[in-house]
């Protein structure tokens, strides 16, 4: 996908190739939080926008949050197709009805008239400043865990509770590293050896996390966390996308004993499946390049019973 230089796109890939073929992800530049302390961004319900792909796995952790929380009434989204085109994320010719928005490097252009860089999704939106808060969906979904509480109807579930960040945060850092960033790695590399590198540590973390499901219901006990739902937001597309796609292989998540009932008892809480759109998912994996043909399986039941408790 191109990119924006000083304000003008660009229809150029950048280098994220290592010395050794590895894939090398950008760091996202707009790293603001929205705060009830915050003068810059204060928490008004109304004033917030995303702008989001929902087949995208960084973008979507943003919508599973905006529901968990019931956040739908302060927090208003776009929604960009799913597949990208010459000019990267559409929105059509229709356009989003906010900024009017073509694409989504005019959304950046908004904020910044001579912007460069790469113009990914999620972007957390301040309506009142006109400029872009955040683009780090880590950072947003912890944002939208607390920082909107105070304002009516808003569910006061933690995700991140004082006494397992810790925990959290470990399980985090090995699951990004491996399994969220670490299928695009597999997908994305540009050697034989860098490829299998990431192959076979996606699959001992998978087996160690397959395990570790095997005790108990959630990663962290018996309620779900940040860590699951980050996690979720990878295994959700597994046998659709990366099996087959990015060439993570050994064995489809259907077949892992634990990770598979855990994912469909993710998916079966309450809300999680309307944020859960599978021809975005196939859109963005198999519709951005030639010939753009859309795999019609695999067939997958999330419904299916999962037996792991309530
Ligand atoms: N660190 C970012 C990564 C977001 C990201 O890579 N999004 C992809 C879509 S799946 C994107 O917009 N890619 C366009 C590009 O890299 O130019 C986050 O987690 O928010």
């Amino acid at each position: 996908m191109g990119q924006l230089v000083s304000g003008q796109w660009r229809d150029e890939e950048l280098r994220r190739i290592g010395s050794k073929g590895e894939f090398i992800r950008t760091e996202s530049p707009y790293r603001a939080w929205v705060a009830p302390s915050s003068r810059e961004f204060a928490v008004e319900s109304g004033r917030y926008h995303l702008f989001v792909n929902s087949g995208c796995p960084w973008a979507y952790r943003t919508l599973l949050y905006r529901k968990l929380k019931s956040l739908e009434q302060h927090i208003s989204v776009s929604l960009t197709a799913p597949a990208a085109g010459p000019e990267g994320w559409t929105f059509g010719e229709a356009r989003e009805s906010l900024l009017h928005a073509h694409h989504m490097h005019d959304v950046y252009t908004n904020a910044d008239n001579l912007f460069t860089g790469r113009c990914t999704v999620p972007v957390l939106w301040d309506k009142t400043q006109q400029t872009i808060v955040n683009n780090e969906s880590s950072e947003i979904i912890r944002m939208l865990n607390s920082a909107f509480d105070g304002l009516p109807g808003v569910t006061l579930a933690d995700y991140y509770p004082e006494a397992l960040r810790e925990q959290i945060d470990e399980l985090n850092e090995l699951v990004y590293r491996t399994v969220n960033n670490g299928v695009y790695r597999c997908g994305f590399a540009q050697s034989q050896t860098a490829y299998e590198q990431a192959y076979d540590t996606l699959f001992n973390t998978l087996d160690l996390l397959d395990s570790r499901l095997a005790e108990q219901r959630y990663l962290c006990g018996d309620s779900p966390t940040e860590a699951d739902w980050r996690l979720f937001a990878t295994l959700i597309r597994f046998d659709l996308a990366y099996y087959s796609q990015f060439r993570c292989n050994r064995n489809m998540l259907q077949e892992f004993t634990h990770l598979w009932p855990y994912t469909r008892d993710l998916y079966q809480y309450p809300g999680v499946a309307e944020t859960v759109d599978f021809e975005a998912i196939k859109g963005i994996y198999f519709g951005s390049r030639p010939p753009r043909i859309l795999p019609k399986g695999p067939v997958l039941d999330f419904y299916e019973p999962h037996h792991r408790g309530a």
